[in-house]
């Protein structure tokens, strides 16, 4: 059987295959004739074709897959629509992405120059898009298919992933952009190169964003968690215990992931590849070699052989404890051992000298503690499901990883929040097999896993235990609650959709 990751994204000419239930296809069916609508309505013209890609749910693996580490999504069923209407070489050559909320929402336009600079400064929603389009352009070039002059375009999006909740609105976004654009012109490409090239192209936006979210957004398959590998991309299907339910939870405190990468998001993946270089050297490689070959803390694996022979193990985390110090370093510390400035490491990425003009000091035996530990928890969660042990043993397993990856997140890699911490306690004191926050983290939701049958009264326990105080002080609006703690099935990934 062909593997997933190098098959196209499907083309389907109704919306059953996409969504699973009957109240989901309702609910879908009514999008696609809103979004219809209001492309008329703007643009004078009915779409050519329509792209979906959804959101997910990160189960466990969190800040590793920039580290080059496997992580286990699964996609859940909110998604982006897009609808797209190419232009002809005589109408006006300009990108117009308008979206059915256009109040929250306003049009965008931009030039159709494929190398034009996004404008960080000035960050505007339909930057997303503009991602997808130049990540569109640069590999079209790279394989050296002709796609012509660029021609203008019409856009309407409809989005229904929760926004800065940890669940990737973003990637649900760029994906469904970058592929409804590739169906404008006729493409289909192979879904673990759509899965790289919308990785890379997010990172436009300024994060340094390793390929989980688009990776799973992409290759999703109904019914399946998905283990994401890196280099190169796969994905292998997890059947998930049937006695237990995955719920989301939204912390209400937004997550500004554009907005606060120096100091948060882009801040670890510094630490991380400083850690990965200091580990190397520590291990006895050069320091120039180090600073050339090190890009993330899965690279010193091969270091850490070395060390079996002396320490009987080379499991990294021993090579963390002995070489890399629980006080925080300063900048002059690190170059000591690496013999250059910190600036001329990252001489190459504006984004990284932004974090270094921000720090004060970098945890290494922290971040990389946290990064070697849960790519461990990934495997376990994976060989937990395939066991032959009892349901009940399984998801209590199950949760106690989910536990000590929060810890790990929490404490070690200090990516969460007081409200995602009062939440993880909220569903654990429920009966939650376990509870973790899920995503970047610093806000946004967690993820909990409950048993099947006890799941309503789980979520009215939530509701008034967390939720109520916040619809009482206006934080939210009680009718839209469900938009904040759900309960989430594994859902399809990536479809283009031409009726
Ligand atoms: P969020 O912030 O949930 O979209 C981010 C990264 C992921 C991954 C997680 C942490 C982007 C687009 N996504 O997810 O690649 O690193 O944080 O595990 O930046
Ligand atoms: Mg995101």
């Amino acid at each position: 059987m062909a593997r997933h990751e190098n098959l196209p994204v499907p083309i389907y000419t109704t919306l059953e295959p996409v969504y699973g239930t009957e109240s989901q296809l309702e609910e879908a069916e009514l999008r696609f004739n809103q979004l219809k609508s209001k492309f008329i309505e703007f643009f004078g013209h009915s779409p050519d074709i329509y792209a979906r890609s959804p959101g997910r749910v990160n189960l466990i693996g969190e800040h590793i897959d920039y580290e080059g580490y496997s992580v286990l999504p699964m996609a859940i069923r909110q998604d982006t629509i897009v609808a797209i209407r190419k232009h002809d070489v005589d109408e006006d050559k300009v990108i117009r992405i308008g979206n059915v909320n256009c109040d929250k929402y306003s049009m965008c336009t931009y030039p159709v120059d494929p190398e034009q600079e996004i404008d960080l400064k000035n960050h505007k929603w339909g930057h997303y898009f503009i991602c997808g389009y130049k990540g569109f352009y640069e590999y079209a070039k790279s394989k050296g298919m002709s796609v012509g002059e660029p021609l203008g375009l019409d856009i309407m999006v409809d989005g229904i992933v929760p926004t800065g909740s940890g669940l990737s609105s973003s990637a649900a976004f760029v994906c469904s952009s970058t592929i409804a654009l590739m169906a404008a012109f006729g493409m289909n490409f192979p879904k673990k190169e759509l899965a790289q090239l919308t990785c890379e192209c997010e990172r436009h936006i300024g994060t340094q964003s390793g390929g989980m979210d688009q990776a799973i957004s992409v290759m999703a398959q109904s019914g399946f968690a998905e283990l994401i590998d890196f280099n190169p991309i796969r994905a292998t299907d997890v059947r998930l215990p049937s006695g237990g339910t995955f719920i989301i939870a939204h912390s209400l405190a937004e997550s500004q992931k554009a907005v606060t990468a120096a100091t948060n998001y882009n801040n670890r993946v510094v630490e991380c590849r400083l850690a990965a270089i200091v580990l190397a050297i520590k291990l006895g490689m050069k320091p120039q070699e180090a600073l050339n070959t090190i890009k993330t803390l899965s690279d010193v694996e091969e270091q850490c052989v070395s060390f079996a022979s002396t320490h009987g193990s080379s499991d990294p985390i021993l090579a963390v404890n002995e070489f890399l110090n629980e006080e925080p370093y300063s900048a002059e510390d690190i170059e000591k051992v690496t013999e250059e400035k910190l600036e001329a490491i990252f001489s190459n990425s504006s984004s990284s000298l932004d974090v270094l003009r921000a720090a004060k000091h970098f945890k290494l035996h922290q971040r990389a503690a946290h990064v070697y530990s849960e790519a461990k928890r990934v495997h376990a969660f994976k060989d937990a499901v395939s066991s032959n042990s009892s349901e009940e043993d399984t998801l209590k397993q199950l949760g106690d990883l989910m536990n000590d990856s929060h810890y790990s997140c929490s404490v070690l890699y200090e990516c969460s929040c007081p409200e995602l911490e009062e939440l993880v306690k909220i569903c654990r004191d429920n009966g939650a097999f376990g509870a973790r926050l899920t995503g970047a983290g610093w806000g946004g939701c967690v993820v909990a896993l409950v048993k099947e049958n006890a799941v309503p009264q789980f979520i009215l326990n939530l509701k008034e235990q967390f939720f109520q105080s916040r619809i009482d002080r206006g934080v939210i609006n009680k009718k839209d609650l469900g938009l904040y703690i759900f309960a989430s099935k594994p859902s399809s990934g990536a479809a283009i959709v031409k009726f």
